[in-house]
């Protein structure tokens, strides 16, 4: 088992890679999508993005996809800091939305996916990170939630605002939408997105296998029935073995997130734990701590919320998981750099539990 951090897009830099090799990460996980372009909800942070109505930002440009040479450069910046980059998280709408919508630009998206997975194989990346849901992770709040009045996300209530046109995953697909009249997107069925989830899996994961990349599925965040009158895929522990059930495929994995998990209303964390860990189906993990389920939950400190973080580490090394933990998110801490600490805090006691499990 081996310590990572992820870094948003903005992060991506020498400083930060330096600042996680010092916290004890050997592991980078890099998001491409600046869910912060164009400002809709707020400014860039380090903190997580929440957004407004109209979501995090622009997405990207959809005739630009990521190129071999960009990667290749971020993984060399990456290894010049003593790291690895295992990961890549997260698709851009931009490029892909029309599959998890079933739009008029789904066979081009398809390409997108599969040219973006040959290149991650290319450029050495062996996981890709999704999250296969149509409002993406919207609905959250910010408060001081977290121990000592830290600032934190976390959930009050559901959200069930429609979701407009010209908005996929939590982001803008179509800039001149937020200031005109769009419509709203219809609501699939939960036996739609099942199906587009399971043609998305048969088209493109023979592709993954032969470049040498696992895609690994986030559990919805918030994981509710439905958000914004749009299903939603993986919001009980149990719905993850369906998941891996749809493909058989050693390609098809998860990006385990621990704290979506604990989240959901009904399973043990534990067991789930044991359960998908035992499988060997875990691309990486998110870890990270939460207090209460949804549709009423807060993001804590790792060492302070309802999950035995401890214990979860115990389970993955007894299962014999190689790959790679990452914090997740944090609480922000009270000083000149609120999200480092927090990151250094949670690295620190992830470090701490490893070396007392003596994982080399
Ligand atoms: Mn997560």
């Amino acid at each position: 088992m081996k310590l990572g951090l992820g870094l948003y897009r903005h992060m991506l830099n020498c400083e930060n890679f330096q600042f996680a090799r010092q916290a004890g990460a050997t592991h980078v996980v890099a998001h491409l999508v600046d869910y912060f372009r164009g400002g809709a909800g707020h400014a860039a942070t380090d903190d997580q993005p929440l957004g407004t109505d109209w979501g995090w930002g622009l997405a990207g440009d959809p005739d630009r996809l990521w190129t071999l040479e960009e990667l290749v450069a971020l993984r060399r910046e990456v290894e010049a800091a003593g790291l690895t980059l295992e990961a890549i998280e997260n698709f851009d709408p931009a490029h892909w939305g029309d599959i998890l919508l079933d739009g008029p630009k789904r066979a081009l998206h398809l390409e997108n996916v599969k040219t973006i997975l040959r290149r991650l194989g290319e450029a050495g990346i062996p996981v890709m990170g999704y999250n296969f849901s149509i409002a993406g992770v919207a609905g959250r709040t910010r408060g001081n939630y977290a121990r000592g009045q830290a600032p934190s996300v976390g959930m009050e209530g559901p959200y069930d605002l429609p979701m407009p046109n010209g908005l996929v995953w939590n982001m803008v697909t179509d800039p001149t939408a937020p200031s005109r009249p769009t419509g709203t997107i219809p609501s699939a069925t939960p036996g739609q997105l099942w199906n587009r989830l399971q043609r998305f899996l048969d088209e493109v994961l023979p592709v993954a296998e032969k470049a040498g990349v696992r895609l690994a599925l986030h559990p919805d965040d918030p994981p509710l029935p439905a958000i914004r009158g749009q299903p939603r895929l993986v919001y009980q522990p149990s719905l993850y073995q369906k998941v891996i059930d749809l493909n058989p495929s050693p390609a098809n994995a998860l990006e385990f997130c621990v704290g979506s998990l604990a989240e959901m209303t009904e399973g043990d964390i534990y067991e789930t734990v044991d359960n998908y860990s035992r499988q060997q189906r875990l691309g990486y993990v998110h870890l990270r701590n939460v207090r209460g389920k949804v549709p009423h939950y807060r993001e804590t400190f790792i060492d302070d919320g309802d999950v035995d973080v401890l214990r979860v580490l115990a389970i993955l090394h007894r299962n014999h998981f190689r790959g790679v933990i990452i914090p997740d998110h944090t609480p922000q801490m009270s000083c000149a750099a609120p999200w480092h600490a927090g990151m250094a805090y949670a690295l620190g006691y992830l470090q701490a539990g490893l070396q007392s499990l003596k994982v080399p």
